[in-house]
């Protein structure tokens, strides 16, 4: 679920994309290795090794025709890239392997329906001296396509199967090329689709991973997609005085909810840190006024009592609870699944999404609209996610992953793609199920923040946490990792915090979180705007009530 991760794409087309080869990489022993005959010689049956590729240091790595992800990796430590086919399950695999190799794993998570390799999460993974693996989901596909569930087993591919077994003999090649040394660590991060992967991976084979990193998981397939046709069906029909019209009506919401919310969490700073102190008390009838006047900047009240129903619950009329409302703070994105920014594009969220995981994935044809959805859609989805596909991680007994691993859990407290409360709902229900998890399972929520990365430019909130996909937002780009500017340690970067948990027994308790300014027009300088740390759920962070408020000395966590 990450149509924002054509922020991403856009950045990288613009130096589109060659793959990059030198004739040798430094350390002779893995150069040797990195050849189509050594992986030829190492594969199982039923896997066939497509190619494989020697990157230089500095150099980059893009693949032709992958049209999830056709973002070049860049600025490179040397290594040997490799994309391997699992030949009767119909996946694909890629591995990034460093010569110089730190012996552990990095897995990385995939983003909405998107079919491909993910190398630039790969590439930023690697640059920690891990090696990298990412699945293409068994599908090559790019934003908002979902018309490629055409048979089971492409499905299945998806919701867990092309993953595992890609980590599964990804495992025992990395080993066999590194002469056979252990895997020390195996980690995972990924952000919605990839939050929800992590956790299945996680349910499924607790002994997967020793950590995982999980952004806002769009764990509840079977529940979230109806709901997305849900929010659609709501905004429908596109003529009626209650439909939300114009994008910009969006952007005036957040803008007020910002005006009278901002204070409710004690500090004037741009950011609503406590959405729920602005369910109370936010007089939405603020934003009316006249509509023939001004198409753009008021609200009808036929308008307002729509996103009255937005900022609802999906409750079915017979009761039962589908999926948690959007929340206050996130109305900048919601033109994400309600309006149709462009009608024309095949991308378009709402005129090509809200409806296409029942034709496909429920296999409802593509005959099917919209305007048929109804409450026993919800039931049907759950009984074909249970009995068949099984893409929901809707397990809340991590069981014997406690033993082993830890996982960090954040979500953006302005996420409209995968409304924060849903995340919220799976860490309280995990609770419920084991009790305190406060020793291996820590959720840390990001005020401010939107799905997966990105804040509004009228918030500003710290964000970068080194979460999946983030470093990739900011200069520089494609070659980053981590968090900018010196900011790659275990106070500021996620990843490393975890591997610090997992590793050296250090417990996460806070994260500090950055939002860095561009300095000039070409969008290539920043310096650090403010910094701030994020709270082990449920505690919040809380000023020191003198000091300078942009420094994140002048908060703690209590
Ligand atoms: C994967 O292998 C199968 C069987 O050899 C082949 O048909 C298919 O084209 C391969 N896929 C790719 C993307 O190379
Ligand atoms: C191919 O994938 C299937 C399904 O995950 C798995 O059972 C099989 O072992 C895989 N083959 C190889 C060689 O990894
Ligand atoms: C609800 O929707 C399903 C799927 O479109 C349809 O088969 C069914 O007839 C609908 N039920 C009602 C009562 O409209
Ligand atoms: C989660 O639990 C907290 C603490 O009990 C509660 O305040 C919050 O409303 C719960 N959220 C959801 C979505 O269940
Ligand atoms: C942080 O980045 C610096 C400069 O690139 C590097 O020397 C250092 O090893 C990095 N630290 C960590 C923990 O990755
Ligand atoms: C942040 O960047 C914008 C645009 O470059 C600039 O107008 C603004 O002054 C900067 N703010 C700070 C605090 O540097
Ligand atoms: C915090 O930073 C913002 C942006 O740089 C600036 O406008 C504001 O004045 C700073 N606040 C203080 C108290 O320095
Ligand atoms: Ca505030």
């Amino acid at each position: 679920m990450a149509p924002l991760i054509v922020t991403a794409l856009c950045v990288s087309l613009s130096f589109f994309a060659q793959v990059q080869s030198a004739p040798h990489a430094k350390q002779p022993r893995q150069s040797a290795g990195c050849s189509v005959d050594f992986f030829d010689g190492i594969v199982p049956a039923g896997a066939t090794v497509e190619s494989v590729q020697v990157v230089a240091a500095g150099g980059s790595f893009a693949e032709s025709g992958n049209l999830g992800y056709p973002a070049m990796a860049s600025g490179l430590p040397s290594l040997c890239a490799a994309i391997i086919n699992n030949s009767t399950a119909g996946y694909r695999f890629g591995m990034f392997l460093p010569d110089v190799w730190n012996s552990k794993l990095l897995v990385v998570g995939s983003y909405s329906f998107l079919g491909g390799i993910n190398w630039l999460d790969m590439g930023a993974g690697v640059h920690y001296g891990m090696a990298s693996l990412s699945t293409d989901t068994g599908h090559n596909s790019g934003a908002g396509d979902l018309t490629w569930p055409t048979f089971e087993q492409l499905k299945i591919n998806w919701a867990y199967q092309a993953l595992e077994g890609s980590i599964t003999l990804g495992k025992s090649l990395i080993q066999a090329y590194y002469d056979n040394q252990a895997i020390a660590y195996s980690y995972f991060s990924g952000c919605s689709t990839g939050g929800r992967q992590g956790l299945k991976q996680i349910q499924r084979d607790p002994a997967m991973f020793d950590g995982a990193l999980i952004g806002a998981p769009a764990y509840d397939t079977k529940n979230l997609m109806p709901f997305i046709s849900k929010l659609a069906t709501l905004n429908l029909p596109e003529e009626a005085d209650s439909t939300i019209n114009d994008a910009s009506l969006f952007t005036r919401l957040q803008a007020e909810v910002l005006a009278q919310c901002d204070g409710l969490d004690g500090v004037k700073d741009n950011i609503v840190s406590s959405p729920s102190a602005c369910r109370d008390a936010f007089d939405i009838t603020k934003v009316r006024c006249d509509v023939s006047a001004d198409k753009t900047g008021c609200w009808s009240q036929a308008q307002i009592e729509t996103a009255r129903q937005l900022y609802s619950d999906y409750i079915t009329d017979s009761g039962e609870f589908v999926y948690k409302g959007l929340d206050y703070s996130s109305e900048a994105d919601w033109g994400t699944f309600l309006f149709p920014a462009d009608p024309g594009s095949s991308s378009n969220v709402r005129r090509n999404f809200d409806a296409q995981y029942e034709r496909t994935f429920m296999d409802y044809g593509s005959d099917w609209q919209i305007t048929s959805f109804n409450d026993t859609v919800v039931d049907d989805a759950r009984i074909r996610d249970r009995q068949s596909v099984q893409a929901s991680a809707d397990q809340y007994d991590l069981g014997n992953f406690r033993k082993k691993g830890k996982i960090i859990l954040y979500a953006g407290l302005a996420d409209a793609t995968v409304p924060v409360q849903h995340t919220n709902l799976y860490y309280n229900r995990t609770v419920e199920a084991m009790g305190n998890v406060d020793d291996f399972f820590r959720y840390f929520q990001i005020p401010g923040m939107g799905h997966c990365w990105g804040t509004p430019d009228n918030v500003k909130a710290p964000w970068m946490i080194g979460g999946a996909g983030q470093a990739a937002q900011r200069p520089p780009y494609n070659s980053g990792y981590s968090v900018p500017l010196g900011n790659n340690d275990t106070r500021h970067d996620a990843l490393l915090a975890l591997m610090d948990w997992v590793e050296n027994g250090n417990a996460v308790s806070q994260i500090i979180a950055s939002e860095f300014n561009f300095t000039d027009t070409t969008l290539q300088n920043i310096v650090i705007y403010r910094q701030r740390p994020l709270c082990m759920y449920p505690r919040t962070a809380t000023w020191d009530g003198n000091s300078n408020p942009n420094y994140s000395s002048s908060w703690y966590c209590p």
